[in-house]
């Protein structure tokens, strides 16, 4: 009998890579005096192992002024590791929370194609109604039939109303009703699904900057949240999408996914260092349970592979 693994396990999988990584390229410094060069090494091989240069320097800077010179073993500098890396993530590991007044608060969720917006929606929306809030999706990805489909599907798997248009039709019209709607039926989050490619850059820019102009009109605070979905698996390439979104996009926190099977784990503190924006969660499947906040004492240890040491 096989029982389905748990999110501690899950997540020792998408940390996987980087952690074995980070472990083999630490193997073998233990044990022996820290010179300066077996610093200058151990350095390099956090960065080769995608944790950010600060963080990595922080390592480093660290091992240098306490225990300079002296044996340190290879488990003693994976918890320093671990400890550097827990204060990159803590800064950023943030819970969405649902504060607006007047309800409902809303969310919009921007991000490139395949990145996982949509499914991520699903998963919050499933999460927050464990929290006891009325949700309700809106399907402003009116670009291809396909992406109103699927947002439709998800819907009724999580049990939330939806509110959707014609395939082409105008994204801003549709957030428009759902908020009326939204708020004449006293949902407390309402999530907003867009599209990751249009023609170009400046369309897709455009109609983000309609979506929020329109959400302005009706209530100044709105949107409240604008989250930009990063696909794990990318690695570089997720860094390069917060820069390109953060400023037009008014991007105020970031959710990772695909942070299970093939991910690249480290850009996650990357991610944190380089931009400080609040991570509201992670996702490590496509099951609706499979988006949570994380816990950067558990990513952490998981990342410097001491999870298991206490
Ligand atoms: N392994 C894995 N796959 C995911 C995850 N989130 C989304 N996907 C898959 O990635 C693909 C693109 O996701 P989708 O939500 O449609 O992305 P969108 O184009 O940004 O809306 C789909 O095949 C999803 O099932 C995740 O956390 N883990
Ligand atoms: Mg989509």
């Amino acid at each position: 009998m096989s029982t389905s693994p748990t999110w501690h396990e899950k997540l020792l999988g998408g940390f996987r890579r980087t952690s074995d990584r980070l472990v083999g390229n630490l193997a073998g410094l233990g044990g022996a005096r820290l010179t300066d060069e077996t610093l200058e090494e151990i350095e390099e091989a956090l960065i080769a192992s995608d944790l950010g240069p600060a963080t990595a320097a922080h390592v480093r800077g660290r091992l240098a002024e306490g225990t300079f010179g002296r044996d340190m073993e290879e488990l003693g500098i994976r918890l320093v590791v671990a400890e550097e890396v827990e204060k990159t993530l803590a800064k950023v590991a943030t819970p969405l929370e649902v504060t607006a007044f007047p309800r409902p608060q809303v969310i919009l969720v921007i991000g490139v194609n395949g990145s996982g917006k949509t499914t991520t929606i699903a998963k919050l929306a499933h999460l927050l109604m464990e929290q006891d809030y009325g949700v309700m999706l809106a399907a402003g990805d009116t670009f291809r039939a396909a992406a109103i489909g699927q947002l439709r599907t998800w819907a009724e798997r999580v049990g939330v109303p939806i509110v959707t248009g014609k395939e082409g039709g105008d994204p801003a019209g549709i957030v428009f009703e759902a908020v009326r709607q939204a708020t004449e039926t006293g949902i407390d989050v309402l999530i907003v699904d867009t599209a990751g490619r249009l023609q170009n850059k400046r369309e897709l820019m455009d109609e983000l900057s309609k979506i929020r102009r329109v959400l302005g009109r009706l209530n100044p605070a709105s949107p409240h949240d604008v989250v930009l979905v990063l696909d794990a698996t990318t690695g570089q390439n997720a860094l390069n999408q917060i820069e390109v979104f953060k400023d037009v996009a008014g991007v105020t926190g970031l959710v990772m996914t695909k942070l299970d099977g093939t991910a690249r784990g480290g850009v996650l503190v990357a991610a944190a260092e380089k931009y400080g924006l609040p991570i509201h969660a992670i996702g490590i499947g496509e099951g609706m349970t499979d988006l949570r906040p994380f816990d950067a004492s558990e990513v952490s240890r998981i990342i410097a592979g001491v999870e298991r040491v206490k």
